[in-house]
C-alpha cells in the first residue's frame, strides 16, 4: 500500500462515527475527503469546526484542517479507500434500512477503480457486505468484484464495525480490537491493512457475515444485560428492598456482574441494533425481543411512578435531571430521560423544571408545555420534588444537605445516601 502522506481516503457519512473516524485517519498524515449529505456539515467541517460535540474531537478537527489533511464536501471523489460510516435505521416492524449504505456504495461506485478498498462500518445486518458487493459488480461491469468474479478481483471489499463509546470516541477508535470481515480472506487482509495505520488494538479478520453479526451481538449482549437489571428494580421495589444496595452485593460474588438500571435504554445503538437479529430470526429470539421490550417498557413505568408522585404532591414543582441518552454527553437521541421528561411536562405543564447542563435551548418537544431549562442551582432553590433521569457528574456532586428535604425519584441511583422511603407507592412531602 502506498504512504500515510500518498494515501487518500473517502469517509461518506460526518456523523458521530464518521467524523472521528475522518479526523483520526488525517491525523496520520493522509489525504482525508469527508462527505456529507449536509451542506451545513460540509461548511462546518471546512471551518475546521465540528457539529457534535465528543471529547477533544474540536481541536483534533481544526488541526487536520488548518494541515490540509481533512476537507469535506457534498460529493465523492476518487480515493484508495472509502469508509461507509451512514445512518443504518429501523422502518416499520423494526425492519432494517441500508438504504444510506446503498446509496453512499452508488456514489463510490461512480469514482472507484482497480485497487481501491471499500469498508463498510454502518451496524448493518447480516448480509449487507454482500449486497454493497452485488450492487459494486451490477454498477460496475468494467471491474473485478469479489464473490463475483473469477480469480483476483480488482478492488476489496471488507465489513469493519466501529465499536466506540459515545463520551471516549477519540480513545476507543485507536485502542479497541477491530473485527475485519472480508467478502473474501483477500478484502480482509487489504482493510487490514489499513487499519493497522491507526488501530493499536489487535485487529482480527473474519468472514464479512461474521463481522456483521459480531457487531449486533455486542450490542444485544448489552441490552440483555442491562433489562435484567432493570427487571431487578422492579422486583426489588416490589419487595421493599434497595435494588442498588443488592446488586452492589451480588456484584461482590466472582462471576457475577450485573449492570445499573435506568429509566430505559436509549442512544441509535443498544436500543436499535437489537431489532436487527430479531427482525432476521423472529423465533430464534424471545429473549434479545424480550429485552428490548423489558427495556422500553422501563421507561413507561418511570413516567407513570413519577407522575403518581407529582399527583400525590399537588404543589411541589418538580426538576427533572438530565436529557441525554447517557452521562455526560449532549446526545439526545431515543434519549429516555427525554421521553420521561416530555411526558411529564406534557401533563403537569409549567410545574415541571428541566435541568440539562448539556443544552441550550429545550428541544422543540417541550414546546407549549410550560416547562422550563433551569440550572441545577436554580433547582435546588425552587423546586420540592427531583427526578433524576441523568447520571450526569454535575448531579452526582450535589451534597446531601442540598438536597435532603426533596423528594427524590432517583431512577440512577446517584445519591445512595439520599432518605428514601421502601415499597413502590408514590412518595409524599411532609407538609
Ligand atoms: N445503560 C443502562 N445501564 C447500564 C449501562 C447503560 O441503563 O448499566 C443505558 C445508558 O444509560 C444508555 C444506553 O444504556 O441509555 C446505552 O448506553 P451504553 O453506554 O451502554 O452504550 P452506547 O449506546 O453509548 O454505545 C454502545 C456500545 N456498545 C457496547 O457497549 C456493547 C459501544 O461500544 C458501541 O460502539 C455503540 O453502542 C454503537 O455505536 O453501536
Amino acid at each position: 500500500m502506498v504512504s500515510d502522506s500518498e494515501l487518500k481516503v473517502c469517509v461518506l457519512g460526518l456523523g458521530y462515527i464518521g467524523l472521528p473516524t475522518a479526523a483520526v485517519i488525517a491525523r496520520t498524515g493522509a489525504k482525508v475527503l469527508g462527505v456529507d449529505v449536509h451542506q451545513s456539515v460540509v461548511d462546518t467541517v471546512n471551518s475546521g469546526k465540528v457539529h457534535i460535540e465528543e471529547i477533544d474531537l474540536d481541536g483534533l478537527v481544526s488541526g487536520v484542517v488548518a494541515r490540509g489533511s481533512l476537507r469535506a464536501s457534498l460529493n465523492v471523489e476518487q480515493a484508495d479507500v472509502f469508509v461507509i460510516a451512514v445512518p443504518t435505521p429501523f422502518g416499520e416492524n423494526h425492519a432494517p434500512d441500508i438504504g444510506f449504505v446503498l446509496k453512499a456504495a452508488t456514489n463510490a461506485a461512480i469514482v472507484l477503480k482497480a485497487g481501491d478498498v471499500v469498508i463498510l462500518e454502518s451496524t448493518s445486518p447480516v448480509g449487507t457486505t454482500e449486497k454493497v458487493a452485488e450492487l459494486l459488480a451490477s454498477l460496475r461491469p468494467d471491474l473485478k468484484i469479489p464473490g463475483h468474479c473469477v480469480g483476483v478481483a480488482d478492488v476489496a471489499i471488507a465489513y469493519c464495525p466501529e465499536r466506540v463509546l459515545p463520551g471516549r470516541i477519540l480513545v476507543e477508535l485507536i485502542d479497541n480490537d477491530r473485527v475485519i470481515g472480508g467478502i473474501t480472506p483477500r478484502c480482509a487482509r487489504k482493510a487490514l491493512q489499513f487499519y493497522r495505520r491507526f488501530v493499536r488494538g489487535a485487529c482480527v479478520t473474519t468472514t464479512a457475515k461474521a463481522a456483521e453479526m459480531t457487531k449486533l451481538t455486542e450490542n444485544a449482549f448489552r441490552d440483555v444485560n442491562i433489562a435484567f437489571a432493570n427487571e431487578l428494580s422492579l422486583v426489588a421495589e416490589k419487595m421493599g428492598v434497595d435494588v442498588w444496595e443488592v446488586i452492589r452485593l451480588a456484584n461482590r460474588h466472582p462471576r457475577v456482574n450485573i449492570l445499573s438500571p435506568g429509566p430505559g435504554v436509549g442512544g441509535h445503538c443498544i436500543a436499535v441494533d437489537p431489532w436487527f437479529l430479531v427482525s432476521a430470526a423472529p423465533e430464534q429470539t424471545p429473549l434479545i425481543r424480550t429485552a428490548r421490550e423489558v427495556n422500553d417498557g422501563k421507561t413507561d413505568y418511570v413516567i407513570g411512578h413519577a407522575a403518581a408522585m407529582i399527583e400525590s404532591n399537588p404543589a411541589a414543582r418538580v426538576a427533572c435531571l438530565g436529557l441525554a441518552f447517557k452521562a455526560n454527553i449532549d446526545d439526545f437521541r431515543e434519549s429516555p430521560a427525554l421521553k420521561v421528561a416530555a411526558a411529564l411536562a406534557q401533563r403537569f405543564g409549567e410545574r415541571i423544571q428541566i435541568v440539562e447542563p448539556y443544552a441550550n435551548a429545550l428541544p422543540a418537544t417541550f414546546d407549549g408545555t410550560g416547562a422550563e431549562l433551569i440550572d441545577v442551582d436554580s433547582a435546588i432553590e425552587s423546586c420540592e420534588i427531583f427526578v433524576v433521569l441523568v447520571d450526569h457528574d454535575v448531579f452526582k456532586s450535589v451534597p446531601l444537605d442540598e438536597r435532603a428535604d426533596k423528594l427524590v425519584y432517583d431512577t440512577r441511583g446517584i445519591w445512595p445516601d439520599q432518605p428514601r422511603l421502601a415499597g413502590g407507592e408514590p412518595l409524599r412531602l411532609a407538609s
